[in-house]
């Protein structure tokens, strides 16, 4: 083992030959330090590291993942995994995100940066004993001390390097469904958005658009004037945002086949022959995306969309989801043979359905295929956890080649920590279940500390039929996810706004116009988190560090000023909530609502009707709203209104760029900072504009800790 010290307080520590995941670049000097002694390392075939664990030592982290904010009784893979079924038994989703943070008598953050299989029992085995067990032997490990959960986080932050920014119109609400089958379809879509007069700034195409599932490719029969189509809809306001496969369909003559097989793209088997497996189209071969080469080549392949005008993708299927293999699939065709003239007992037929539901995402698939990094080749079993990282990161080199100063919308199902530097990501095939809403809740700032800012959920649920109430409250929540999509499986069915009756088309447009009235806080808190490397959810804990605090799970900070407690049950005309301290509570039905109460610090019961959203205002702190509007880009922000709640002092700084370009990398964005302070009985208010040239007004409404409202506006025209 060698050990380096990258920063005072971040240690790496090298075993072996590791693979370069180039999640971290940082080399550090060479030190002795024994600052792992706070693990006890296990080395055998594996490794393991153990950590003895108080009763009141909280673990945070692992991202996408199942269970709570606090990790702490149960077990977790870090196998990236297409399972579409989140019950609380599984113990892999799509991502793996190694890193937890050890909140109690000591406190460190771990990074086990390995593309391998990783599993981290949190006291699961045994209570009061964190272990953690890394397959391949060779491996980094990075150990972050730190005084506070928040600091350990940050100082990860800011070795894994910025996070990815979207273009601003990618905060406007979003709507989805596998699939809208044609042009007609969406456009019925676009319009009874227009008609019902609902904010929307994308449509999605799920893969009815290709040709027979092949990426890169129009099914003309349903998309016959596709570049038209584009351009129309985005004249109406709507972006069009196709979804890309990892897998490449096997058919003589479709160019993306032959250039990979002519080129040596793709990956390999036993026989050096491409690996073959099944997914979407049949049989597929996989771009052997570790592989710099096909990462180029693949990467340009998106210009054929952005050259039909299109501005974002979604990458799917990347963990790489598998369907079947020539092997899985024989060996459950002669299992089926073979049991056709047995009188199958229990546990031959359970053998029998087993031969079928292996079939798919087959260890032993995954380990039958090869990638090719600089020469070396590398069983995939390896190296899976890196695969949708390098598909992603593929996409976003061959945009930045494309267009270099533009942003695109692009996010991905699989991931690995690293890849937030290159998109977002979505949190995968959920249902439509009350239970996942919650999860969703849980997952978001896990997922904040590996890195990931923009991220969302399906809202409303992916799998099964939703109804006009989960849908309600879910929106309710995901109009603060920076990726606010609406997105639902094949069959089940319809849950646009729109879809219900019409009190629930009238609750889910005043929450999206709600989000599209908070865009100037969302965009500032977004943007602030992505160039501090801060984070944009949190869990209260991480602000508040009473006994109390440390316990809660379902409720969360978003951005600095807002404390959320979503409604998450069927039913709920309320909810508990736990106030660390006095907070004004503002719970619009519309963004024009002025309903705001302050609320005592400790234990509430708050009403909250169907159609109400419940935001906390944290004390000294402010929201800054605008007009809503039809669209992101129709947003005119001439005048900003601020809800403050102030006992002394609060400050709050106002952020926007052009919300398209990078520019803002070289500074090229502009700032308000917004003073308030409590004198005798009233409120001073000073403005300090940093480049800003849209905002003429602002209007304050100020709300001291007994609940008096007032009201002022500053011009700043000159
Ligand atoms: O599970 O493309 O997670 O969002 O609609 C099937 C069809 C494959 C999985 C994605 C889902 C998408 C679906 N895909």
């Amino acid at each position: 083992m060698n050990s380096f010290m990258i920063d005072k307080n971040i240690f790496k520590y090298t075993f072996g030959n590791p693979i370069d995941t180039e999640t971290i670049c940082l080399e550090g000097e060479k030190k002795d330090e024994q600052y792992i002694k706070f693990v006890k390392l296990e080395e055998g075939e594996d490794l393991n590291l153990i950590y003895k664990m108080d009763d009141s030592d909280i673990v945070y982290g692992l991202g996408e993942n199942q269970r709570g904010i606090n990790k702490r009784g149960y077990i977790y893979e870090s196998f990236c995994t297409d399972d579409p079924i989140h019950t609380e038994n599984k113990k892999s989703l799509y991502g793996a995100h190694n890193f937890i943070i050890i909140d109690g008598k000591d406190k460190f953050g771990m990074f086990i940066d390995s593309p391998s299989k990783v599993v981290f029992d949190v006291g699961y085995s045994k209570r009061d004993e964190l272990k953690v067990n890394i397959e391949d032997k060779n491996v980094n490990i990075y150990m972050i001390k730190g005084f506070k959960p928040k600091d350990i986080v940050r100082k990860f932050l800011k070795i894994i390097g910025d996070t990815y920014v979207p273009p601003k119109w990618a905060f406007g609400y979003q709507q989805s469904r596998w699939s809208y089958k044609n042009e007609k379809e969406i456009n019925d879509i676009a319009n009874k958005f227009i008609e019902e007069d609902i904010p929307c700034d994308a449509i999605y195409l799920d893969i009815d658009y290709m040709d027979k599932f092949k990426d890169f490719t129009i099914n003309k029969k349903d998309f016959p004037n596709f570049k038209e189509f584009v351009s129309n809809l985005k004249d109406k306001g709507f972006r069009l945002i196709p979804i890309i496969d990892a897998g490449v369909k096997i058919e003589k003559g479709y160019k993306v086949y032959e250039e990979g097989i002519k080129n040596n793209y793709f990956c390999s088997d036993k026989e050096e022959n491409p690996f073959m497996a099944a997914v979407w189209p049949g049989r597929c071969h996989f771009p052997d995306f570790l592989n710099k080469d096909t990462r180029n080549w693949f990467g340009l392949k998106y210009k054929i969309l952005t050259d039909l005008g299109i501005e974002g993708f979604w990458n799917d299927m990347n963990e790489p989801a598998i369907f079947y293999t020539d092997r899985s699939l024989k060996e459950a065709i002669k299992s089926a043979k073979d049991s056709e003239k047995k009188n199958l007992d229990i546990y031959s037929f359970f053998d029998l359905k087993d031969k079928f539901t292996n079939m798919s995402n087959n260890l032993e698939d995954y380990k039958s295929f090869y990638h090719n990094v600089d020469g070396k080749i590398i069983n995939h079993y390896k190296v899976h956890n890196i695969f949708g990282y390098n598909m992603t990161k593929s996409a976003a080199e061959g945009l930045k080649q494309i267009e270099p100063n533009k942003r695109f919308l692009l996010f991905s199902r699989s991931s690995y920590i690293g890849m937030h530097k290159f998109s977002g990501i979505w949190t995968g095939d959920n249902s439509s279940w009350w239970s996942e809403l919650l999860q969703n809740i849980k997952m978001m700032p896990s997922l904040n500390m590996c890195g990931f800012l923009y991220i969302g959920a399906d809202t409303g649920g992916f799998g099964n039929d939703s109804d006009s109430e989960l849908v309600i409250r879910w929106t309710q929540f995901s109009m603060f996810t920076p990726l606010f999509r609406n997105h639902s499986a094949l069959g089940t069915r319809s849950q646009e706004p729109f879809a219900f009756d019409k009190t629930t088309t009238n609750i889910t447009k005043n929450a999206i116009k709600i989000r599209y009235a908070l865009i100037p806080y969302i965009y500032s808190e977004y943007m602030k988190a992505a160039i501090d490397r801060n984070l944009y959810f949190s869990p209260i804990s991480f602000e508040y560090d009473d006994e109390i605090s440390r316990r809660v799970e379902n409720q969360i900070l978003c951005g600095d000023s807002i404390m959320l407690a979503p409604i998450y049950e069927q039913n709920a005309k309320g909810r508990y909530v736990y106030l660390p301290e006095d907070m004004l509570l503002w719970k619009p039905d519309n963004y024009l609502s002025k309903n705001y109460k302050v609320v005592k610090k400790g234990h509430r019961y708050i009403d909250v009707d169907l159609k109400e959203i419940p935001i906390f205002i944290r004390k000294n702190k402010m929201i800054v709203k605008t007009e809503a509007a039809l669209n992101v880009e129709k947003i005119e922000d001439k005048q900003l209104n601020i809800i403050a709640f102030v006992e002394d002092k609060a400050k709050y700084l106002y952020y926007d760029d052009d919300g398209k370009t990078y520019d803002f990398k070289k500074g090229r964005f502009s700032t308000i900072a917004i003073e308030i302070e409590k004198v005798e009985d009233d409120f001073k208010i000073s403005v300090k504009n940093k480049g800003n040239r849209l905002v003429k007004k602002i209007n304050f409404e100020i709300i001291d800790i007994e609940g008096k409202v007032y009201t002022k506006t500053i011009s700043l025209e000159k």
